[in-house]
């Protein structure tokens, strides 16, 4: 069997904390199998990166590593990739923002990629580069000689060619794509959208592209196993101590505005206003770990989900009762499992999401006996597999308090009925047919 090598914009060094992010959980569980080497940007700015990349070797899988510069980062990754590409792939056009030299930077960081990898790279590698990141990646590859099959699997929605034409560059974006062997997407709508903005940019016809759609999806009896073993532990049964009878409602999110958590938070105060029985007797419990937190869109939504917290706690808190508890922190996996498995309800209500794996996890998490009700929004991927959820639009702040009361009240019955579907569904799409489709497909030729 040939090499695989895998290739993202960040990557996860072992021993290293695992990194809060969909991408990086996806990646190592196809590298821990297959084994080979995975490329990317060691996260550290250098004012003169090393012209070889840095290289550790754990359990069969080679981390190699470059840097990049203060300019490179400034434009490529808070340009282009985090304020031009991010808004834009997730609709969210009014935060979109385009610079000619961001651009200029996206080529120059993947030209130096290309540059980098391929020395490491042998005759037979199989190729697979993730993400908006690196989409002109497979061009620089092939100016350079490269010959191996390249393949590619875009984590984020791709938008429709109306929106993608916000985008100054947008068709020597869609040429660059139609460079990879094959290209993968989390779902047919964006695997469409893709063949609509290639119409467009070859009205007299376009190239003959390999595409499919691969839905990302989660190690399910992993998840039960962390789920169940997390029960145990000290940080699990505290924070249950600490419910003192009191229902569970819980969020995990990256801290980033796609999510839709100033949109959620609203909601919840919503539901409290409406729904005073319940006061006293649900508690929200929002994990928001930091991300890219040095951009100022960032630090706005922060501020915004602080303040709103305080309103709402100001408003409805009593001596013995808290209804937001909003943390800014880490967790390892297998104790936000854990909390997952003590709650109720889980509430994931992104704006618009690619795949969405909490909310998959979410569900793997629950005791099948008496599982938790999935709140999920229509505009995450995952929406389009996990139809035993309660479907909601996430803008629709009334829609969602009333969620909020239809899954509390949901019967156990139909609690079960709805988990053994979801359940089911997620076991005939797993983790591992994840990566085993894609690079199936990849292998296969066109
Ligand atoms: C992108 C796309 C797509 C969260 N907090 C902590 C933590 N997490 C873990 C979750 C989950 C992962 O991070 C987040 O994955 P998501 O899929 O929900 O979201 P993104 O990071 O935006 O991922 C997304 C994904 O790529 C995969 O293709 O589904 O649509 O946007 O696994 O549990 N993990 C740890 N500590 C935390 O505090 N250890």
């Amino acid at each position: 069997m040939s090499r695989l090598v895998c290739v993202s914009n960040r990557i996860t060094l072992p021993r290293k904390t695992a990194a809060a992010g969909g991408l990086a959980v996806g990646v190592l569980a196809a590298m821990r199998v297959e084994g080979g080497l995975w490329f990317g940007w060691s996260g550290d700015v250098a004012a003169e990166p090393a012209a070889q990349p840095a290289i550790v070797s754990r359990d069969g899988i080679d981390y190699a590593t470059i840097d990049l510069t203060q300019t490179q980062y400034d434009r490529y990754y808070r340009g282009f990739c985090n304020t031009t590409l991010w808004p834009l792939f997730h609709y969210l056009t009014d935060r979109f923002r385009y610079d000619h030299e961001w651009h200029e930077g996206y080529r120059d960081v993947n030209r130096r990629f290309a540059e980098r990898l391929l020395p490491l790279l042998r005759p037979d590698d199989r190729i697979w580069v993730h993400d908006y990141h690196l989409i002109p990646l497979a061009r620089e590859l092939r100016a350079l000689g490269a010959r191996q099959r390249i393949g590619f699997f875009l984590h984020i929605p791709f938008p429709h060619l109306e929106v993608l034409r916000l985008l100054p560059p947008y068709a020597d974006l869609v040429r660059n794509l139609a460079q990879y062997d094959l290209i993968g997407f989390q779902t047919a709508a964006d695997e469409q959208s893709f063949h609509a903005g290639l119409a467009g940019v070859f009205p007299e016809g376009a190239p003959q592209v390999k595409t499919g759609s691969f839905p990302i999806g989660v190690d399910v009896d992993g998840v039960i196993a962390e789920a169940s073993a997390a029960m145990r532990t000290e940080p699990v049964k505290r924070m249950i101590a600490g419910l003192i009878g009191r229902r569970l409602m819980i969020g995990v999110d990256r801290l980033d505005y796609s999510k839709g958590l100033v949109e959620r938070f609203t909601a919840y105060q919503r539901f409290l206003e409406r729904h005073a029985t319940h006061r006293g007797r649900l508690i929200y419990l929002q994990i928001a770990p930091l991300s890219r937190d040095d951009i100022q869109a960032y630090a706005a939504i922060r501020e915004a989900l602080e303040q709103a917290t305080g309103r709402t706690n100001g408003r409805f808190a009593d001596t013995d009762w808290t209804p937001l508890r909003y943390l800014n922190k880490n967790f390892p996996h297998g104790t936000l499992m854990g909390f997952m498995r003590a709650a109720q309800v889980g509430i994931v209500t992104p704006l618009r999401d690619g795949m969405n794996l909490v909310a998959k996890e979410f569900v793997a998490a629950q005791d099948p006996a008496d599982p938790g009700a999935l709140i999920l929004s229509s505009l995450a991927g995952a929406a389009r597999e996990l139809d035993g959820a309660v479907i909601v639009n996430p803008y629709d702040l009334r829609g969602v308090a009333q969620a909020v009361e239809t899954s509390l009240a949901m019967p156990l019955a139909e609690r079960q009925a709805r988990h053994s579907a979801m359940l089911a569904t997620l076991r005939g799409n797993d983790l591992k047919a994840w990566y085993t489709n894609f690079l199936a497909a990849l292998s296969a030729g066109v």
